[in-house]
């Protein structure tokens, strides 16, 4: 008999956590007062000491014989294990090579990626420290792949992201206040298991299903149906993806012709009505946006399209919109008309009410700020001013000089020698991944610090192996999570790998520059550094103050929260003259001069239906959705045991309508190709009414692993989505990501089935 494991607490961005030893076996439990906790904590005891965690500091063969350079060997040639000396000394030499022929704006760090929740070893902030500290800089990104349409057409019309996401209406104010909530793109509970940072307490379930009880209608306007969950008892509305523009402008219509919008409201509190409503009748384009033209475009009847505007109307009606609909082409599209559909509804402002955008997309929102803070590692100032729209990466590497366009400016792509990626995974993350491979292949070195052997790690050319969070000691925090963890180590590192930090400093320091980046502080030193802050602001608010090996002791403080007053929206409603929007004209702006000014055919000066490009058409009859996984982040532990449990027959999942099945002779189980000119991978098919007829579904997040990696258009084997959509921005205002959608054709696979060997180590 094993004794009783003594669990520790911990903290990931899938929850806060307590886990320990019994014998061997890892054991892992979420937190105990978490009402619905999540079951991708559970890919932490496989994942630990799975094979396909890099061991030890590995060089590309041709790489280390032939020196940095151009070459289309990256993911194809073989490894060479090498000492950490080595590594760093190779790793040291090159930097300062790079950085003395080119310049610092030679190298890329955007590094984009979601790393791990802590607040120190939070890897980007570490690379991002270290490039700045000792080598002068990097060229960086900036917006998300979340978020990237929204992030600028945002603040031109409503307000800053973080106003209109993360500090509006909140799950209370939902339980308490809305009649009707329509949920573009759903609120499905798979997103909200996650938040950055880590979350304590998962409330979305309880909190739909309380509204639901109170009378609260739900409506789920999404191809597929499970977007919001049986709590909410929803109504579920399948419009043709990338048509909910073209959907909101006829509930819009419906609003004005008969006279249900809020003239008081629009008058009081908006600017820019007149060009948007010559827009909407036809006056400026001869095309009245009615429900009969929006039912043509988006496949719902338009007396469903008019009856939802009307059940809005007159009532405590809340309009969220996931950022699915955002990382697509036209993105900024359905987020604008989205606020104006709200404004002419009038609720903007109201508990309960009005537009949030994002709400339950992820676990961090319609939740209350916390009211101290809780520090970040400070990054340094960077020396380069060049960035890139975070997307864009596959375009910088392919056309260096090249020019584009961004919010209203003529920017150009650096020329990159060097990218460097500590804790993101772009073959996860990008579009395009053929596209990308050919990107890659043009930089003269690519460094990895990876804990497991994802394809950006077997695509490096130094492959430096980290530990993962329960080998290290950490602090947990979020904004909106009042739970403070002291995250104790659960483990010993696995094979020879170290934090990001003692890489970092061992670099630095042969770059003469380790006192600059560490400050002299070891990790405990940082970690007391770091907490200091919230302990000072503990002390100054009269509250209990720990210090931290109380904290520690203790396992995890409570922060005292802001109230819940619906931010800036609220304040503006309360007193328009008083607490403007930091928009333009200090009001929401149903149209603005400022992007009319930019000249954008694909982003005009008020919302429009703009036609997507890459809609179904002959040889890819299919949409595809290629959305958030319900078992695991993104890529993250793909090899855990949660995650590989859900897969069938060793690949990903791809739902299927029984109509588009049937015409295809594909049966629930039958192994499918999913293609198009980009690209194809396989998958497993479930056969399904839960997905609208047309569509497909195959979530991201499984790893890319090509049949035979010296193919420039190798099969993905395992279904890994992000061969087959676009590498194109949401238009030249943004730039964004468009990864959620695209165009298809799928087939029954009758092939000899190739195995899956992603999780294998390379050669
Ligand atoms: N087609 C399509 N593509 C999409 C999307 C979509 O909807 N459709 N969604 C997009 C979105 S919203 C996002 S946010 C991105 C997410 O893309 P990413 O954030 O890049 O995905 P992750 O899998 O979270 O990558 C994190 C990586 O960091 C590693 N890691 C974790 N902890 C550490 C650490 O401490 N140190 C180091 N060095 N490494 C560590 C993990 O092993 C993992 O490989 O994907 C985007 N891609
Ligand atoms: N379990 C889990 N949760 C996560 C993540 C994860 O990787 N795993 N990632 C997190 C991250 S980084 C982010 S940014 C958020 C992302 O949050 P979202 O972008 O909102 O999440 P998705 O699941 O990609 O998309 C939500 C739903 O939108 C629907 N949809 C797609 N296209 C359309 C369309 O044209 N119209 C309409 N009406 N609906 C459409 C799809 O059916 C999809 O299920 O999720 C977070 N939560
Ligand atoms: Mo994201």
């Amino acid at each position: 008999m094993n004794a009783p494991p003594r669990l520790k607490p911990h903290s990931s961005h899938w929850g806060v956590f307590r886990a320990g030893w019994q014998g061997d076996r890892l054991v892992v439990e979420p937190h105990p007062n978490d009402p619905d906790p999540n079951g991708i904590l559970q890919n932490f005891p496989e994942a630990l000491r799975h094979r396909a965690r890099v061991a030890q500091p590995m060089v590309r063969r041709g790489w280390l014989e032939k020196g940095p350079g151009p070459s289309d060997r990256r993911g194809r040639d073989t490894f060479v294990p090498v000492s950490w000396d080595k590594a760093l000394d190779l790793l040291a030499g090159e930097l300062a090579r790079v950085r003395d022929a080119h310049g610092p704006g030679a190298i890329f760090g955007g590094s984009y990626g979601w790393s791990s929740a802590g607040r120190f070893h939070h890897a980007q902030s570490q690379v991002h420290r270290f490039l700045n500290t000792a080598l002068g800089g990097y060229v960086k990104s900036v917006n998300s792949y979340s978020a990237g349409a929204s992030a600028v057409i945002l603040p031109h019309f409503l307000g800053p992201f973080e106003a209109v996401s993360r500090r509006n209406v909140t799950w209370d104010q939902v339980v308490a206040h809305s009649e009707i909530v329509v949920a573009f793109g759903g609120m499905a509970l798979k997103n909200s298991m996650v938040a950055s940072g880590g979350i304590s307490a998962h409330v979305e379930r309880r909190s739909m299903a309380a509204a639901a009880a109170r009378g609260c209608a739900f409506v789920n306007v999404s191809p597929v149906r499970d977007d919001l969950p049986e709590e909410a008892h929803a109504e579920w509305l399948a419009p043709v993806p990338n048509t909910d523009t073209a959907m909101m402008l006829g509930m819009a219509h419906t609003l004005l012709a008969e006279g249900l919008h809020d003239r008081a409201f629009i008058e009081r509190y908006c600017s820019g009505w007149a060009e948007f409503e010559a827009y909407l009748t036809g006056a400026s384009d001869g095309v009245a946006k009615t429900a009969e033209w929006a039912a043509a475009i988006c496949g719902l009847p338009a007396e469903t399209i008019a009856g939802l505007a009307r059940r809005m109307a007159g009532r405590r009606s809340l309009i969220v919109m996931a950022h699915s609909l955002q990382r697509a082409e036209h993105g900024e599209q359905p987020v604008w008309m989205a606020g104006v559909l709200a404004a002419m509804l009038g609720q903007i402002g109201l508990p309960g009410g009005g537009y949030n955008y994002a709400l339950g997309a992820i676990a961090h929102y319609g939740k209350r700020h916390n009211a101290v803070p809780a520090a970040a590692l400070p990054q340094g100032r960077n020396g380069v001013g060049a960035f890139i729209p975070v997307a864009r990466i596959s375009d910088m590497l392919l056309n260096p000089g090249a020019a584009f366009d961004y919010d209203g400016q003529k920017l150009t792509y650096p020329d990159i020698r060097l990218v460097y990626w500590a804790g993101g995974n772009p073959f996860h993350h990008h579009q395009d991944l053929n596209r990308m491979r050919r990107a890659f292949a043009t930089v003269d070195t690519l460094v990895v610090h990876e804990i497991a052997w994802t394809a950006t790690a077997r695509h490096a050319d130094i492959v430096l192996p980290t530990t993962m969070t329960l080998e290290r000691e950490d602090i947990g925090a979020a904004p909106t999570d009042p739970l403070m963890v002291a995250m104790h180590r659960i483990a010993e590192p696995f094979g020879q790998a170290r934090d990001d930090y003692a890489i970092f400093t061992d670099l630095a320091e042969r770059l003469g520059k380790r006192e600059a980046f560490t400050e002299g502080r070891d990790v405990q030193g940082w970690l007391r550094h770091l907490y200091e802050p919230t302990r000072k602001a503990l002390a100054e608010k009269g509250l209990p103050a720990p210090s931290f090996e109380e904290f520690w002791e203790a396992g995890e403080i409570t922060l005292p929260q802001d109230p819940d007053d619906g931010g800036i929206l609220r304040a503006f409603r309360e007193d328009p003259e008083g607490a403007p929007l930091p928009t333009r004209t200090g009001k929401i702006q149903l149209s603005s001069p400022t992007i009319a000014s930019f000249g954008y055919d694909d982003c005009p000066g008020h919302p429009a239906w703009l036609a997507p490009s890459d809609a179904p058409a002959e040889g890819r009859p299919l949409w595809l959705v290629a959305n958030q996984p319900a078992t695991r982040l993104h890529s993250q532990f793909d090899f855990g045991g949660h995650s590989s449990a859900m897969k069938r027959r060793g690949r990903e999942v791809m739902r299927i309508h029984p109509q588009d099945a049937a015409v295809r002779g594909i049966a629930e189980g039958d192994i499918v190709r999913l293609f198009n000119a980009r690209g194809a991978c396989l998958a497993t098919a479930a056969v399904t009414e839960e997905v609208r007829a047309g569509v497909v579904q195959l979530p991201t997040g499984a790893w890319y692993d090509p049949e035979d990696p010296e193919d420039d258009m190798a099969l993905c084997v395992h279904g890994n989505p992000n061969v087959l959509t676009r590498d194109v921005g949401t238009s030249r205002l943004a730039q964004g990501c468009t990864g959620q959608l695209t165009s298809v054709e799928v087939e029954r696979f009758t092939g000899n089935l190739p195995p899956v060997r992603a999780f294998d180590p390379p050669a």
